[in-house]
C-alpha cells in the first residue's frame, strides 16, 4: 500500500485534495497537520473523510512545520485518536505521553535528517516498546550501505516496520518497501510538493515502478549514477519489463564516486541482478568486472554489468548502439572492418561515451579527431585509442564527415547552447548528438536547418537500453515502446 502525504496550509485545500486522491484510488493518505496555518479543526478535516488517514503534526526538528507549543501538539494528537482516525504517527520520545485509545493504530516514528545511526537496531527495539502497531524509522542515507542496513532491519523486524532512507540515495528503500515486508510506503502527492527529501511522486510510484506488484520474487536491476534523478533509464526499462510481463523492476541507484566499492560489496545482498552504469562510474566500474567483453576492455569503460553468482560481467552497449546508428546512417555493413576508411570524424568531449565511439570508429579505420575543453583528457584518450586531438578553439577547422557530440553541452537544464557552430555544418555531414534530454538539442536543430543527416541521443539511448534489456532478461526488447516513452519524456508538448 502507498500512503500519500498531503501538506496544505488551508483545510479546504487539504480536504479537496484528499477527496481527489481517494477518487484516483489512493488507499491511505497522511494529513500533515503541521502544514495547516490556522487552528486545526479536526472535525472539519476528518469528520466526513473519504478514506483512511494517518494524522501527524511534525515538529521542526523532525522536518515539520509545527510552530505552536508542544503541549498543543500533544493535545492535537490525543484528540486525533479520540476522533477515531485509522492511524496516528507519534514520535518515539513523546509516545509515552499519548495513550492508546479505541481502534486507532499507533505509528511510532523516529527521524534523523543528518544520517543513519550505527545503533539502528537498538533504536528500533526501544521504539517497539512504546506500544507500537507500526515502527517507522526515517533516516538520511549518506552511503549505499545505509540503504542495505535499513532494508535488513525491516526484513528482520518482529513488528511491522517501515524503514525509509531519505534523500536521492535512499529512494530505493521507498520503492522496495513492499518487497521487504513493510506495511506501506510513503509518496508525495505532486512532484513539486515533496514533504521529505527523496520522496517519489505517487503517480510515478504507480505508473513507473508499479509499486503494488513488487514482491520478494521481483528481480531487481537499476542504474548507478551521481546524480541519478535526471536518468530516464528507470522509465524505459520498467515500461519494457511490464510490457514483457516480467516480474522485474529497475531502480534509480545514486552512488557517489567514492561509494562505488561499497555498492559493489552490498548490491548482491539486496538482490540486484544487473545494472546500467553512467556518469561518473563508467571507467571505474570496469575494474570491478571479473570478465568483460573485448570491446569494453578496449574502450576502457562499461555501461552494463551483470551479476551472476560471484561473477561480474561487463559490457559496453553504448559502443554497440552508437556503431549501429552510424553504420545505418552511412549505409555500411554491420561490424565490417575498414568500413569507415577514408572518412573523418570529429568527436567533441573525451568522457565515457566519446571513448566508446572513438574506439569503435578506430576499429573501422576512421580518421578520428577528439576535441575537449580539458586538453589533457583528449590527449589521454587519443593516446590510448590511437587517434588525433584538436584544441577546443580550433574544432571548427576539421573537415569532418561525421560530427559527434559526446559532451553534455545542450543537455537539460542548459538547453540553449550548442557545442558547435551552425556555420560549420553542411548537408554532406552526419551530425550525431549523444544528448538525449532533450532530443531536439540546439545542435540537432542546426543540423536540421543545414540539411545534414542526423543521429539523435534518443536513437542511441533506446538502442543501448535495448541491448541491456537483452542482457538482463535474455529477451528482445520492446524497442518501439521504449522509444515512445523516451520521446514523450524528452520532447515537451507544444501548446499553441
Ligand atoms: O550508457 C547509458 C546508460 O546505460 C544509462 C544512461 C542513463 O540512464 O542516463 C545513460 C548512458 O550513459
Amino acid at each position: 500500500m502507498i500512503c500519500v502525504s498531503l501538506g496544505r496550509a488551508r483545510h479546504q485545500r487539504m480536504i479537496a485534495e484528499h477527496q481527489f486522491l481517494v477518487e484516483q484510488g489512493a488507499q491511505l493518505v497522511e494529513l500533515r497537520l503541521d502544514y495547516i496555518t490556522r487552528a486545526v479543526n479536526l472535525k472539519r478535516l476528518v469528520g466526513d473523510r473519504p478514506g483512511p488517514v494517518v494524522l501527524t503534526a511534525r515538529r521542526k526538528e523532525d522536518g515539520g512545520r509545527w510552530e505552536k507549543s508542544e503541549q498543543e501538539r500533544l493535545m492535537l494528537l490525543r484528540s486525533a485518536i479520540a476522533t477515531g482516525v485509522e492511524y496516528v504517527d507519534i514520535e518515539a520520545d513523546v509516545a509515552a505521553q499519548i495513550p492508546r485509545y479505541g481502534s486507532t493504530k499507533r505509528i511510532i516514528s523516529y527521524h534523523d535528517f543528518s544520517g543513519t545511526p550505527d545503533e539502528l537496531e537498538e533504536i528500533h527495539a526501544a521504539m517497539a516498546e512504546e506500544d507500537a502497531d507500526i515502527v517507522k524509522i526515517a533516516t538520511m542515507a549518506n552511503t549505499f550501505s545505509d540503504n542495505v542496513r535499513m532494508i535488513k532491519l525491516v526484513q528482520n523486524a518482529k513488528i511491522p516496520t517501515i524503514g525509509i532512507c531519505m534523500g536521492e540515495m535512499g529512494m530505493i528503500t521507498r520503492i522496495l518497501s513492499n518487497r521487504v515486508g513493510s506495511p506501506f510506503t510513503y509518496a508525495t502527492f505532486s512532484a513539486d510538493k515533496k514533504l521529505a527529501p527523496g520522496q517519489i511522486n505517487w503517480k510515478e510510484m504507480n505508473n513507473v515502478y508499479h509499486y503494488e506488484s513488487i514482491n520478494p520474487q521481483t528481480s531487481l536491476f537499476g542504474v548507478i549514477a551521481d546524480p541519478v534523478g535526471h536518468s530516464h533509464s528507470p522509465l524505459i526499462h520498467n515500461s519494457a519489463f511490464i510490457d514483457a510481463g516480467l516480474n522485474a523492476r529497475y531502480l534509480p541507484l545514486r552512488v557517489p564516486k567514492d561509494d562505488l566499492q561499497t555498492f559493489m560489496n552490498h548490491c548482491h545482498s539486496i538482490g540486484i541482478e544487473g545494472i546500467s552504469i553512467t556518469i561518473p562510474h563508467k571507467e571505474a566500474a570496469l575494474d570491478y568486472c571479473t570478465q568483460a567483453e573485448a570491446s569494453a576492455t578496449g574502450i576502457g569503460a562499461i555501461n552494463t554489468m551483470i551479476f551472476n553468482g560471484e561473477e561480474r560481467l561487463g559490457y559496453n552497449t553504448d559502443y554497440r548502439a552508437a556503431m549501429d546508428c552510424i553504420e545505418e546512417t552511412f549505409s555500411l555493413q554491420r561490424g565490417q572492418e575498414n568500413s569507415m576508411q577514408g572518412k573523418v570524424a570529429l568527436i567533441l568531449g573525451a568522457g565515457g561515451v566519446s571513448r566508446a565511439i572513438a574506439w569503435g570508429l578506430r576499429q573501422r579505420k576512421c580518421d578520428v579527431y577528439v576535441s575537449s575543453r580539458t586538453e589533457e583528457r583528449s590527449q589521454l584518450l587519443a593516446h590510448e585509442i590511437g587517434c588525433n586531438t584538436i584544441p577546443w578553439d580550433q574544432r571548427h577547422e576539421v573537415k569532418a564527415h561525421l560530427l559527434v557530440n559526446g559532451t553534455p553541452v545542450g543537455m537539460h537544464p542548459n538547453v540553449d547552447v550548442s557545442p558547435y557552430n551552425m556555420s560549420s555544418i553542411n548537408e554532406y555531414m552526419v551530425v550525431f548528438d549523444t544528448v538525449y534530454n532533450p532530443e531536439n538539442t540546439v545542435l540537432i536543430k542546426y543540423a536540421k536547418q543545414t540539411g545534414a543527416r542526423l543521429i539523435t541521443g534518443v536513437d542511441m539511448f533506446v538502442r543501448q537500453a535495448a541491448y541491456q534489456f537483452r542482457l538482463f532478461t535474455g529477451q528482445d526488447a520492446p524497442t518501439d515502446l521504449m522509444r515512445a516513452k523516451i520521446k514523450q519524456a524528452t520532447n515537451p508538448v507544444r501548446i499553441n
